[in-house]
């Protein structure tokens, strides 16, 4: 038993989705959550700047005294996972692995395709994680700027989302039996996505994947949260403003939370 919590980092609120999952599969387990609201999105940006946003994150949540880290954001997974992984003495645990593994599995045909963040697909690295476990896989990617931006305007059923996603989607359309929703907002889009793309098509969410990883971790482990300590006390950070935040995690999670403005170490020299 470890009754400390697991910490989640994300550029935003996007990796609230993770989150509800956890809470779904996982509600014994305790939740520090930090989102770079403030510096979000992380898709657009330099791989660099990814990599220094992620550690200062990565930093604020070993302060809690963290089990785990979960990177519950596909982008800051693609640039930073590794290396951090490789630093830390807990275990980290990113979206992509969990996603890509999931993806193989489901695939029928051995047609797989990626849609995600720039950065994400620019980095190349679904289709390197399934093609290293399965290189009979063909793998297409797709980059889908557009999507974020409409889950953010509130747009996830209207006329405009449906055109925009039809559109965006239509060089994987028919080309594929398994498609990984790469980047943490997708899911809000399942059922428009699932309607572009077919009901034959197969749609792994990353998010999901990786909560069923911790659970596996956890078990392995044997650092589960004990069922009759406390009641759980989970915490929430955000880089912006505490009460936007809050907003859309109560929608989101339909619980109330408490969210603080988290202040990051920034290296000297930096705004
Ligand atoms: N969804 C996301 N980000 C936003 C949003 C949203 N605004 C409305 N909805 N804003 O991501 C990002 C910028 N904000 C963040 C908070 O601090 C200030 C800046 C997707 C969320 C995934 C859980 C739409 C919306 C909502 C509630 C629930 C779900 C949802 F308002 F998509
Ligand atoms: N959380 C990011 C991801 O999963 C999406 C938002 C962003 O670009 O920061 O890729």
């Amino acid at each position: 038993m470890d009754n400390r919590p697991i910490g989640f980092l994300d550029s935003g609120v996007g990796g609230l989705t993770v989150v509800r999952e956890l809470m779904r599969q996982l509600p014994h387990e305790e939740i520090v959550y930090i989102g770079d609201s403030a510096r979000a999105p992380y898709g657009p940006r330099p791989a660099e700047q990814i990599r220094e946003y992620t550690w200062e994150l990565v930093n604020f949540l070993l302060t809690k005294n963290v089990k785990m880290i979960v990177f519950a954001c596909n982008t800051a997974t693609a640039v930073a996972w590794e290396e951090v992984k490789e630093k830390l003495k807990i275990p980290v645990l990113g979206v992509i692995l969990p996603g890509s593994s999931a993806a193989i599995k489901s695939s029928t045909g051995g047609k797989i395709g990626v849609i995600g963040t720039p950065m994400t697909i620019a980095s190349d690295i679904y289709n390197e994680k399934i093609k290293a476990l399965a290189p009979q896989m063909e793998v297409q990617s797709l980059a889908c700027p557009k999507f974020a931006p409409l889950v953010e305007s509130n747009q996830i059923a209207s006329s405009v989302a449906k055109k925009v996603v039809y559109e965006s989607l239509a060089p994987l359309v028919g080309k594929v039996d398994t498609l990984v929703l790469g980047c943490t907002h997708y899911p809000l889009l399942r059922p428009i996505i699932q309607n572009v793309m077919g009901p034959q098509v197969t749609l792994i969410d990353s998010g999901a994947e990786c909560v069923r990883d911790i659970s596996v971790l956890l078990n392995y482990f044997q650092i589960n949260r004990s069922r009759d300590g406390e009641g759980v006390k989970h915490r929430f950070y955000t880089t912006a403003n505490p009460e936007s935040f809050k907003m859309i995690a109560i929608n989101w999670l339909d619980q109330d939370i408490p969210v603080e403005h988290a202040t990051l170490l920034v290296k000297k020299g930096e705004k």
